[in-house]
Formats: structure tokens, sequence, C-alpha cells
């Protein structure tokens, strides 16, 4: 029989094998961005001391006591030379809560902070909190924008699903310690709600995504943008559609911004994901798009179908069939950290570079939205091709 302490140093040397392990990346692809072999987050990446009371007085069998479910949607930021992971770890009681994990190199080597975020709440307190996208604002805060999910008390006595999704926003200076300002006012319910990194036009822009309910888009038209005046006491009084739905794509039923756009020569490019229904449920896929420097709200390059869909283990977890970002790095060498969760269920990482990523906007074709047109373009490209080889 094992005692307390030899189980404690196997589950100890385990978990140090378990986040100190190389990823590998994985040849081949496609030419635009590199898989890597291992997750870079599962929840048995936590901290041991958040799941097991080490003492053997009061925990004899060393029995898990507080369990993680999952590690996923991530916001990103390179911070003092560490490549940094805001990570949506969900406890084993479906709560959601924020934790910094970070790594020397950005692909393996995660470790968390001792302690999870403390998220100040606002005047009504939410039930749930995930998704955070972080922006290290041209004002010197960096901001935390997040879904803030609430229990819709207008809805049928009974109805203990009905739930409504807000953004929370938050600003810190050193990722510790959190100033919470009052929630995004907004007509519609928001979720996957994101900050622009600059002033436009002197004022705060928040990308959007309205819906028409917790979790139906409906109405909502696609990717919105709105400009706000006092990030203090934000409100979306204007919203335009930048990225929209369209019938039979990939996004069809929902799509939703991913991290902050990233800055090139050549306009703001934007990672995002996509949804469609079909009898397996929804799949979610991420795509790209880019946006004119001098105008972040005007769409200039979008790429047909989807920049990377669910392949292998990353098809099954939680929810399964999805692939989700919501943070990425943009190195100093050119080099583009993309974090995506599986199946709402881990943390992965795939590489690029800005080069790659602009030539994959600027030179995938559009989606001709027809069998027709897409036809026409694949005709194209192999006439091209034929008539080169001759
Ligand atoms: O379960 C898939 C995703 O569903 C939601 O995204 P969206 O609002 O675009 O449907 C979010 O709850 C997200 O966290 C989750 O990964």
């Amino acid at each position: 029989m094992e005692t307390f302490n030899e189980r404690l140093e196997t589950l100890l040397r385990r978990h140090e094998e378990l986040i100190t392990r190389e990823n590998v990346a994985i040849d081949g692809g496609n030419g635009i961005f590199t898989r890597y072999k291992y997750p870079v987050l599962t929840a048995e990446h936590t901290p041991l001391f958040w799941r097991y009371d080490l003492n053997e007085r009061t925990n004899p069998y060393l029995m898990e006591r507080i369990g993680m479910n999952a590690t996923m949607n991530s916001g990103a930021m390179k911070w003092n030379g560490r490549y940094l992971l805001m990570v949506r770890v969900e406890g084993a009681d479906r709560k959601s809560f924020f934790a910094v994990a970070e790594s020397p190199n950005g692909v393996d080597n995660f470790r968390f902070w001792d302690y999870p975020v403390t998220m100040p709440e606002d005047t009504v307190p939410a039930t749930n909190v995930y998704d955070m996208r972080l922006t290290a604002h041209e004002d010197g805060w960096i901001y935390g924008v997040f879904c803030a999910e609430r229990h819709d008390d207008s809805a049928p006595a009974g109805d203990l699903s009905a739930a409504t999704a807000t953004a929370g926003i938050a600003r810190t200076k050193d990722l510790k310690t959190w100033e919470r300002l009052p929630d995004l006012k907004s007509r519609s319910q928001q979720r996957n709600v994101v900050l622009h990194p600059e002033f436009v036009e002197g004022k705060y822009a928040f990308y959007t995504r309205p819906q028409d309910g917790f979790i139906d888009a409906g109405s909502g038209g696609g990717i919105g943008w709105a400009l706000v005046d006092d990030i203090t006491h934000a409100e979306v009084r204007e919203e335009t559609i930048i990225d929209r739905r369209y019938y039979h794509t990939i996004k069809e039923v929902k799509n939703g911004e991913g991290p902050h756009p990233i800055k090139t020569p050549q306009g703001w490019l934007h990672l995002a994901h996509g949804v469609r229904a079909c009898a397996a449920g929804l799949r979610y896929v991420l795509y790209m798009y880019m946006t004119a420097l001098d105008d972040p709200a005007r769409l200039i390059a979008s790429p047909g179908g989807a920049f990377m869909v669910p392949q292998g283990e990353e098809r099954v977890g939680d929810v399964s069939n999805v692939l989700f970002a919501n943070g990425w790095i943009a190195d100093d060498d050119g080099r583009v950290l993309i974090y995506y969760a599986s199946s709402d269920t881990r943390m992965h990482v795939a590489t690029s570079t800005v080069d790659r990523l602009v030539d994959y906007c600027l030179h995938t074709p559009a989606d001709g939205l027809s069998t027709g047109a897409s036809v026409e373009t694949l005709k194209r490209l192999i006439d091209k091709n034929l008539k080169q080889q001759r």
C-alpha cells in the first residue's frame, strides 16, 4: 500500500514532467501555420496545490478536493519577456475563473501563477465570467474584456438555463490587481467583445457581437464596431457591422472577434471564430480577415473559408467540434503565436508569421457564396498553374 508521502511524490513528479514536457512542432501542414504536438495547457496542468489538500492529517487518502475540468479560451500577451496566457479555467463545479500561466518560450513550460485572479464584481455580481481578451491600450492600462453571465430573472419561473451575456471590463497595471469598470452598456446582449488597442477618432473602440439572446446571434448580423467616449462608463450608442455573416458559409450561424487585431503595414490582421450548424451540432472554426490601417472598421480582405478547423483529438471534448481563439502574440521577430482552445477543453498553440498571415489574407480567394462561384475560382487557379507548366 502506497504511503501518503509516496503518493505525493508520484503526483508531484508526474505533474512536473507534464508541465516541463518539450513541445514539438508538427512537420508538414499547409504552409500557413504550424501546429504543435501537445496541448500547452490542460486541466492537469493546474497546480496540485489548487486541487489537493496536501496535509496528511486533513486528507489522509490524498484525494482531490477541488476538481478542475478544463483550461480553455485564453487571452494572451507578452509581458516582461514572458509569454502569458489569461486562462479560462473551468472548475468541476462549472464555474470559470481567470488564472495566469506563463512560459519562457510560448510553446511549452507554461506554469500557473500561485493564485487565480480575484476579479472585483460590477454592481450586480456575475454568476460566471469567461473568455478574457487582453488589450495593452495606448492609454497605458491593460484591459481585460470578458463575458459576464448572469441568470435571466425575467425568464419563467423554473427556467434555470435562461441567462444574459454582458461584456465585463476591468483594467490593471500588473495583471494581479484589477479595477473593475462598469459592464459595457448595450441595447442587446453581448459576447466576444474586444477592445481595440489604439484610440480611434480620440475614442475607445470596441469590436462587439450583438446577439438576440444568450445563445442566438439572430439579427445581430456579425462582428460589430462601436466607439466609446468614456471607458469608465462604456456604452454602445451606435454599432456598425464590420464583418457580416452569410448563408452557407463557415460563419452562417454566428461569428465573434478573437483577440484584438495585429497592426501590420498592410492593415489590421483579425482572427475570429465562425459557427455553422450541422447534424452533429454547432461547428466552430477559426477564420481571418483584414481591415484598413487608417480605418479598422473597413474590411479590406476576407479570405474564404476556415483558417483552422478542429482536427484529431481537438474534435472531442466537453463541447465537441469547437476551435475558439481569443489570444495571440505577435512576437518581436515577426512570429505569431496563436493560442486556441479545442472543444472547450484544452489549450493549444500554432505558430505562423505576420508576413504569412497577411499573405494568406490578401491572396486567399474570397468566398463567392455559391458552388458556381467556387468552381470558377478553382478553375482560375488551375488555368494559371497549367499555363505555367506548359
Ligand atoms: O462552446 C463554444 C463557445 O460558445 C460561445 O461562443 P459564441 O458566443 O460565439 O457562441 C462561448 O461561450 C465560448 O466560450 C465557447 O467556447
